[in-house]
This record gives structure tokens, C-alpha cells and sequence, in this order.
């Protein structure tokens, strides 16, 4: 079987990708404890997904896995896409990057709310080996946020599915069957077998 060491250090997608891992027959390991959080320096999902994989592999000498994500919108060029996690600047909190970006939308005066979740996940082995692949989930932004699930900007992306509600108000299960990181693990096993 398959094992990787998870480059993540945040709860939600913990669990999201060992959900998604275990159905594709991918075991993981939890990230090193000691392991200070890896300082986003790039400008590229690519970038930081590859750093956060390498930092990991480099401390438990096992091959891990690492997930970039950003949220990007189409009426703020493509913000806060990359810098999605401290948008709202020091001490950033998920409830004031929703706040923020939803009086950015407004602001913008545009009337498009279309947008796009991004997650790029690596893959860095010991031998140097390196893989990566995307996942994207096509949706707009919501008026006001919606929905206790999940986490993130969850509440205000209602995904291209056909219907209107948010990712918050979609199950863990339902989540994970659609979004732009369950994808890009699809894409991670493929590009395994
Ligand atoms: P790690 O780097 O430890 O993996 P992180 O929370 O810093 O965790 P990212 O840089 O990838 O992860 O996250 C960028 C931002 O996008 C951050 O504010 C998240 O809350 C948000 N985000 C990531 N995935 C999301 C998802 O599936 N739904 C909603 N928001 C998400």
C-alpha cells in the first residue's frame, strides 16, 4: 500500500484528504509534531505546495504529501488566489477573509461573482522524485455566507453543481465527492498507477 506523510498542518484538510486517500487506497501518517509550520514564500500554488512537501519529506525522511489552495475570483483578478490564507492580513481569521473579500466584491462594483477553488497537491519522495497535480472546482460567491460545514471560504463558494447551496452546507461526504481537492487527489492517483 501506498503511504505518504501529510505536509498539512490544518485540521479540516487532514481530514478531507484522509478521507479522500483512503478511498484511493492511499494510507497517510501524520505531519512530524516538532515540525515548525513552513513559512508560504512563493508565489505560486506549485511553489508553496512543493515547499511545505519537501519540508516534511526532509524531516521524517518518508515520502509526503502537501496541498496548496486558493480561492480566486474573477472580478478581483484573480484575488486573493495565492495569498488566500492572510488575506485579511496579521492575526487573519477565516470570518474576516470572508468579510474582507466579500466588501472587496462590493467595492469592485462588478456584478460577476464567478470564481474557482485551486489546489495544487506535491508529492516529494527521498530519491527526489517530485509530483504534482491541480484540481479545480469552478463556482461564484455567495452574497452572504452560508452553512456551518467545513471551513475556510466555504460559506460563500456555491460550486458550478447545478444547484445553490454553499460548500458549508454540503456534508463532509458531499464535500469531498466534488471539490477542487478531492480532484487533484483523483488526479495524484491516476498519475500512481
Ligand atoms: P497548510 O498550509 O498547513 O496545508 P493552510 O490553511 O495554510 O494549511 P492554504 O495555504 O492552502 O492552507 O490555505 C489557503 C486559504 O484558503 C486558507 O485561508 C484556507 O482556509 C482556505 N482554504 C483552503 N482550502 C479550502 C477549502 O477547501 N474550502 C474553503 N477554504 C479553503
Amino acid at each position: 500500500m501506498t503511504t505518504f506523510v501529510l505536509a498539512t498542518a490544518n485540521t479540516h484538510k487532514v481530514t478531507e484528504m484522509t478521507a479522500v486517500l483512503a478511498e484511493l487506497g492511499i494510507e497517510v501518517l501524520p505531519r512530524p509534531e516538532d515540525l515548525a509550520e513552513v513559512d508560504e514564500t512563493q508565489d505560486t500554488l506549485v511553489g508553496n505546495a512543493l515547499l511545505k512537501a519537501r519540508a516534511v519529506m526532509g524531516a521524517s525522511g518518508h515520502a509526503s504529501v502537501a496541498d496548496d489552495t486558493g480561492l480566486f475570483v474573477d472580478a478581483l483578478n484573480g484575488e486573493p488566489g495565492v495569498f488566500s490564507a492572510r488575506y485579511s492580513g496579521e492575526g487573519a481569521t477565516d470570518e474576516k477573509n470572508v468579510a474582507k473579500l466579500l466588501t472587496a466584491l462590493e467595492m469592485s462594483g462588478s456584478e460577476n461573482r464567478s470564481a474557482a477553488f485551486r489546489t495544487v497537491i506535491a508529492v516529494v519522495y527521498p530519491d527526489g522524485r517530485e509530483i504534482v497535480v491541480e484540481g479545480v472546482l469552478p463556482g461564484r460567491i455567495a452574497e452572504i455566507p452560508v452553512g456551518d460545514n467545513g471551513f475556510g471560504y466555504d460559506p460563500i463558494f456555491i460550486p458550478d453543481l447545478g444547484e445553490s447551496r454553499t460548500l458549508a452546507q454540503m456534508s463532509l461526504a458531499e464535500k469531498n465527492e466534488h471539490s477542487h481537492r478531492a480532484r487533484a487527489l483523483r488526479a495524484l492517483a491516476a498519475t500512481l498507477r
